[in-house]
C-alpha cells in the first residue's frame, strides 16, 4: 500500500486545524457542547487525518465534524439491532440516591400540575387526542432497572416503570415508517429519536421512578427511557410527542451533540 502524502492547503494547515480541535476539546466550562461533540465523533488522530485531505479553504473544522456526526448517526442507524437488549441489573445495584442533571439546577425543574395535564400527541398518527396522565396509567405497564449514561462523564442505575413506547404508538395509530418521533417538554428542553429506537422494547414512556411516581426534579409527568441512548437522548417533563419525516433535532444536538446518540 501506497501512503499518500498529506496535501495542506494554504491558510488551513494541519497546525491550525490541530489547534482549532484542540479548543473544541477544551473543558465543558469553556465550550459546553463542542467536546462531547467530538468525544462522539473522532479522536485527534482522526482530526489529524482530517487535516491532510479533507478540508477546503472555505470548510471550517466544525463543518467537516458536522458532517462526521451526520456520517456516524447513518452507520449508527444501520448497525442500530431493534432486538438487542441493554444490560439490566438487580435492584440491590440501583444508585442511591440517583444522580440528577439538567442544564439548570435542581430547584429549577418544572412543576407540572397533573389536573391540568394532557399529552399532545401530533404529526403522523391517527388519534390526536391529548392524554391524562390516568390515561397512561390504565395501560398496560412494565418495569426495568437499567444504566443511564451521561456524556458528562457519569453513569447510574434506576428503575423506571411505565408504558412501553411501541404499545403507546400503536395505540395512537401512529406511521411506523416515519422517520422520527420528536419530544417537547415542559422546561424548553426538546429532541428527538429515529424510529427503530422507539420501538425497541425497552423504550419505556415511564411514569415511575423506583416504583413510585416519577419524581418533580427526575421528570414528571413523564419522561423518555432508553437505555440503547445516552441521558441527554431521555427527555424528562414531556409535554408533546410528534411523529415526522422532518428532522427535529434537539436541545443539545443543535449545538453539536451527536444526534443518534447510541450508548
Ligand atoms: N426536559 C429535560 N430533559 C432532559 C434534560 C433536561 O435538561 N431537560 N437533560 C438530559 C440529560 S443531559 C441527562 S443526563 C438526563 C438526566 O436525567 P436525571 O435527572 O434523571 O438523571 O436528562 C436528560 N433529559
Ligand atoms: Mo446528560
Amino acid at each position: 500500500m501506497r501512503i499518500q502524502k498529506p496535501v495542506v492547503r494554504p491558510g488551513l494547515d494541519a497546525a491550525s486545524i490541530l489547534k482549532e480541535a484542540r479548543k473544541l476539546l477544551a473543558p465543558r466550562v469553556e465550550q459546553p457542547s463542542r467536546r462531547a461533540f467530538l468525544m462522539h465523533t473522532l479522536t485527534l488522530g482522526g482530526v489529524a487525518m482530517l487535516s491532510g485531505c479533507t478540508l477546503s479553504d472555505d470548510e471550517n473544522v466544525e463543518t467537516a465534524l458536522s458532517a462526521i456526526s451526520r456520517w456516524n448517526d447513518r452507520v449508527q442507524g444501520w448497525i442500530f439491532d431493534p432486538n438487542a437488549l441493554a444490560p439490566t441489573y438487580p435492584a440491590s445495584m440501583i444508585t442511591r440516591p440517583f444522580p440528577f442533571n439538567a442544564f439548570y439546577g435542581m430547584e429549577d425543574a418544572p412543576a407540572v400540575d397533573e389536573t391540568e395535564y394532557r399529552l399532545e400527541v401530533t404529526g403522523f398518527v391517527a388519534d390526536t387526542h391529548r392524554w391524562r396522565l390516568d390515561d397512561l396509567r390504565a395501560m398496560a405497564q412494565t418495569e426495568q432497572i437499567t444504566r443511564h449514561i451521561c456524556v458528562e462523564g457519569w453513569s447510574a442505575i434506576g428503575r423506571w416503570g411505565g408504558v412501553r413506547f411501541s404499545d403507546f404508538l400503536k395505540q395512537v395509530g401512529a406511521d411506523v415508517s416515519a422517520k422520527y418521533v420528536g419530544f417537547k417538554c415542559a422546561d424548553d428542553y426538546y429532541t428527538s429519536i429515529d424510529m427503530p429506537t422507539a420501538l425497541h422494547p425497552q423504550t419505556l414512556l415511564a411514569l415511575t421512578y423506583d416504583g413510585k411516581t416519577l419524581p418533580r426534579e427526575y421528570g414528571f409527568p413523564m419522561k423518555l427511557r432508553m437505555p440503547t441512548k445516552l441521558g441527554y437522548k431521555n427527555p424528562k417533563h414531556i409535554q408533546a410527542i410528534f411523529v415526522t419525516n422532518t428532522y427535529p433535532g434537539g436541545y443539545w444536538e443543535d449545538q453539536g451533540y451527536n444526534w443518534f446518540g447510541g450508548s
